[in-house]
């Protein structure tokens, strides 16, 4: 299968996230793209594409045209006020607050996010807008009719919704692919979440539509991040009533357990009927990721991937999730190969 990379990722290298009370290293960082990079040349699994530039029209299918120009111009209000350091949100809405937008820039960070986990750097603007191309040229190699592709996005993209960053994603790359393929000649479009976490940014985005049915196995958000949307009574409204099914799985889940769930989302997937699938592959699954709690094995990629290919359908996975940096790229690419098989 061809993959879709940019270079343009490690524009995004941000110092630090706050992580158990303290400011530490971004566990998101360059060396995860390049390890999966690596892994696809190592294992052969087909050519690496540049992406074409396809403009900021597929960003704001999916994203509010305030919150996209927030993010390509913050750089520049935060530099004004004499600030070099990295941006970051110090204030939230609280419940019963009727959010409005502040002027303020440190006002507007907390409007357009939900954690700290989302810092914006000088360049962080084109890093995502590469990662966003990425994913809307691996999209179209699908439409142009390969069977299987693989966008190579860094940063990922789940946690981002319509108009809110966070949980190290700005951009929502399988979304935009996604409405994409809609956008041309897709009549319903399923996304698959297989990140440890929930993709409540791609939840939000869909919540309400019929045309994409989202699917998500995840760590059950009463104890894990982002706590707060990933529930099983979670189902859509109006007309996307249904069209919205999360699995929460508990700590510790091994691959028995986890394919249980991935095998009830296939039967759902075909109940539904897509014209195509998007992977949001996250491997933070994995036993040794340093912020993750399942216990899913290296093997357990591949049967992963081949589930996923014995759906038949034609299937788009971007990359989002895993800290394990040096086995991200096994990871990953076992489920590309187990999918290929
Ligand atoms: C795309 C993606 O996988 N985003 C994940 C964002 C998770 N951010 C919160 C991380 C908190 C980790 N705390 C771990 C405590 C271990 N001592
Ligand atoms: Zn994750």
């Amino acid at each position: 299968m061809k993959t879709f990379y940019s270079e343009q990722h490690r524009l995004h290298h941000a110092n630090a996230e706050l992580n158990d009370g303290q400011l530490m290293p971004c566990f998101e960082k360059p060396a995860r793209a390049d390890m999966v990079l690596q892994q696809v040349q190592t294992a052969d699994l087909g050519p690496v594409f540049e992406p074409e530039d396809w403009g900021e029209a597929p960003l704001r299918r999916v994203h509010a045209g305030d919150y996209i120009d927030f993010l390509k111009g913050a750089w520049e209000r935060w530099q004004a006020l004499g600030r070099e350091h990295d941006m970051l949100p110090l204030a939230w809405p609280s419940r019963r607050t009727t959010p409005k937008r502040p002027e303020d820039i440190d006002g507007q960070l907390g409007y357009y996010s939900f954690d700290a986990g989302a810092p914006l750097t000088a360049t962080t603007w084109q890093a995502i807008y590469s990662g966003a191309q990425v994913s809307v040229s691996a999209a179209r190699q699908l439409q142009q009719g390969d069977q299987q592709a693989f966008a190579l996005c860094r940063p990922p993209g789940h946690h981002a919704g319509i108009d809110f960053m966070g949980g190290y994603c700005y951009l929502n790359n399988a979304a935009i692919a996604a409405q994409y393929l809609l956008d041309h000649g897709a009549r319903r479009v399923a996304i698959l979440d297989v990140d440890y976490h929930h993709g409540n940014g791609t939840q939000d985005i869909f919540w309400q539509r019929p045309d994409v049915l989202v699917m998500s196995l995840h760590a059950d958000p009463r104890h894990e991040f982002p706590f707060f949307a990933g529930h099983a009574d979670e189902r859509g409204s109006g007309p996307g009533t249904g069209y919205n099914v999360n699995y929460p799985l508990p700590a510790g889940t091994e691959w028995a357990q986890w394919s249980q769930a991935l095998q009830d989302a296939l039967r759902t997937l075909h109940g539904y009927g897509p014209d195509a699938l998007v992977i949001s592959l996250g491997v933070d699954t994995f036993e040794s990721d340093p912020i993750s709690q399942f216990r899913l094995k290296h093997d357990d990629y591949l049967r992963m991937g081949e589930l996923i290919g014995q759906a038949g359908m034609p299937t788009l996975f971007v990359m989002e999730g895993g800290y394990a940096v040096e086995e991200i790229g096994v990871n990953a690419v076992n489920v590309l190969r187990g999918a290929e098989s």
